[in-house]
């Protein structure tokens, strides 16, 4: 019996498995360049942004969610018919100041001679609307990476203009069908991390033992998260861990106003616009996926932010 190995049959084995390995290769590289999207805003600042397939899902709060706003019932499904790009992190001082620099711009709390809302060390609580807080002076120390603040759906748009016209592409507010479609990220829980508010640890920039101890006895927040995760307010973008589509800080950190209004409402009607995530003061409740924060155009806070998407 003749057991030489057939030295046809190897060399077809090898060569299947070199084949298979750039096959490997060449789609992971196709997949890598298709995923991200970074766009110049200036100055040496990017704005990165991830890819998000269209889908469906079922948006808004289920019956059995005894945490919900009668406001975000009934859950109904939703198709997402075209893909866009979504901004990985909330928009950052670093980025929102290239837009100021170029364009002169001065937000509504820097404008109306009402202010925006900050937090006074001196009196250790929350407070406003003054004029001493704005964007750059929220009542805590800011490093160039953390969420811009104090910035009302006015102002959001005001920058989504700008980077429209600077890139050259369509930037906008997220819809908030499209925010909560990528927050969600092919979840059902009340967060994306599950239905325990607990598993947002490590995830999330949320009102926690950190943020308390910052507070008069007054503003304690009575449902806290039972943890500290190391931020009283505002943390850099991308301090915790991403969604399962590779989105950072989608909840808590700061809210993230949508664009559109809420259905029924038109334009100029009180508190008319949505925002969604949630911030660092956000108890359990205004931290699940489904939340509906209702704004004025022109309402200004602490906990308030942005993220862009790109179409
Ligand atoms: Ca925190």
């Amino acid at each position: 019996m003749n057991t030489k190995p057939c030295p046809f049959k190897n060399s077809t084995l090898i060569l299947s498995i070199i084949l298979g390995m750039l096959l490997f290769v060449t789609q992971n590289a196709l997949a890598q360049q298709s995923v991200k999207l970074t766009l110049k805003l200036g100055g040496n600042v990017d704005l990165l942004c991830t890819y998000i397939k269209p889908g469906k899902f079922m948006m808004g709060s289920p019956e059995n969610d005894t945490l919900a706003d009668k406001i975000e019932r009934p859950q109904h499904e939703v198709a997402i018919d075209r893909a866009f790009y979504m901004g990985i992190y909330p928009i950052t001082i670093k980025q929102f100041k290239v837009f100021v620099q170029e364009t002169g711009y001065r937000t509504v709390a820097e404008t109306d001679g009402i202010g925006g809302h900050g937090y006074s060390e001196a009196n250790r609580k929350f407070e406003g609307l003054f004029p001493q807080y704005n964007w750059q002076h929220p009542g805590w120390e800011q490093s160039d990476e953390h969420p811009v603040v104090n910035i009302s759906w006015i102002d959001a748009n005001k920058f989504c203009e700008w980077a429209s016209a600077r890139t050259g592409k369509k930037i906008s507010l997220p819809t908030e069908e499209e925010w909560e479609y990528a927050c969600r990220a092919g979840t059902t829980t009340l967060f994306f991390t599950g239905d325990d508010p607990n598993s947002l640890k490590g995830y999330a920039n949320i009102s926690d033992d950190a943020l308390r101890d910052k507070l008069q006895q007054e503003q304690k927040p009575d449902r806290t998260f039972p943890f500290n995760d190391g931020f009283p307010f505002t943390s850099p973008v991308g301090s915790f861990k991403p969604n399962p589509w590779g989105l950072y800080d989608m909840t808590g950190n700061v809210w993230q106003i949508c664009d559109g209004t809420l259905p029924g409402s038109t334009p100029n009607q009180v508190a008319g616009h949505v925002a969604k995530g949630g911030s660092y003061n956000a108890y359990p409740e205004f931290a699940r996926s489904a939340v509906r924060g209702r704004i004025k155009a022109s309402s200004k806070y602490g906990y308030f932010g942005f993220r862009v998407v790109v179409k």
